[in-house]
């Protein structure tokens, strides 16, 4: 077992869980060399990815064996079985993610839901891994702890990607969790979150990646891989980068069920999820 029972009963009430010294440094440091050699840059605290170069980037590190490896890493899968009950499917569409510094504004990556960008189960879980200290300067997560048990939270409708609606999210209190280098943040995909705006001038490094119960629904979207080898061409002959001929190295857990839940659920059936469970 990773998780005491007291954590999986924390992770049902507030939503997320921080668990600290999950994922060995060498699998960290793999990650890290990976990505050090498909960034344009040698050190990641520095690396600049400006859109749109910044979706090809995160195709060309979703091939990395490292990276597979470590979202499929035994501790973690052991972890969040412990949390669904169940053998784990691992969505083959994770994610590192450069977060740049920004200028203004309370968030780095906004407040939102999972669930209306991956929509199938919602107890799908998100595992948020960084690549290196991240203290409350670096860009943490944050959230609002117990907001998984209120459903689906207004949406911002004048933006192109499914946010949170910030009026209604005024009174709310948040809580940042900062990580050392092997921690996990684990997040039910109901739970509003967001990161802070970094203040240390530097880029954050990160790897999110999504899991559930093998029985339960996923949208098909969710079954695509995120890796393009095509992008990795296009890095190296565009920006000069060193070559990478990683296999795609997916494990995929199945099988799943793939029909999809349409956002505006039945209130009764989220009321059933999202109700915190007994260990
Ligand atoms: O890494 C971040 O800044 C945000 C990650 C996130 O929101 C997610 O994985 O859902």
């Amino acid at each position: 077992m990773i998780l005491s029972d007291n954590e999986v009963t924390r992770f049902w009430r507030d939503g997320f869980l921080h668990k600290a010294k999950v994922i060995p440094a060498q699998v960290i440091d793999a990650v890290a060399a990976d990505a050090r050699r498909i960034l344009p840059a040698d050190d990641l605290r520095h690396v600049n990815v400006p859109t749109p170069l910044g979706i090809r980037v995160a195709r060309a590190m979703a091939a990395s064996v490292a990276v597979a490896r470590t979202v499929t890493d035994p501790c973690l899968l052991t972890a969040i079985g412990q949390l669904v009950q169940s053998s784990v499917f691992v969505h083959p569409r994770w994610i590192l993610r450069v977060s740049m510094p920004r200028v203004h504004g309370r968030f780095s990556m906004p407040p939102h839901q999972d669930f209306p960008f991956t929509q199938g189960a919602l107890d799908t879980i998100t595992c948020w891994i960084p690549l290196h200290e991240v203290p409350e300067e670096s860009s943490p997560l944050m959230f609002v702890a117990r907001s998984h048990q209120r459903g689906l939270w207004p949406i911002d409708h004048t933006r192109q990607r499914p946010v949170c609606d910030v009026s209604a999210l005024d009174r709310v209190k948040w809580e940042v969790v900062p990580c050392a280098v092997g921690d996990i943040v684990l997040f039910h995909s109901l739970t509003v979150h967001a990161s802070r705006r970094a203040t240390d001038g530097l880029s954050r490094v990160s790897i999110d990646a999504r899991y559930q119960a093998t029985h339960d629904h996923i949208s098909p979207v969710e079954l695509t891989p995120m890796t393009d080898m095509q992008d990795v061409a296009v890095l190296q002959r565009d920006h000069g980068l060193a070559q990478r001929a990683a296999d795609i190295g997916l494990r995929l857990r199945g099988p799943v069920p793939t029909d999809v839940l349409d956002v505006d659920l039945h209130e009764s059936r989220l009321a059933e999820r999202t109700t915190p469970r007994e260990p």
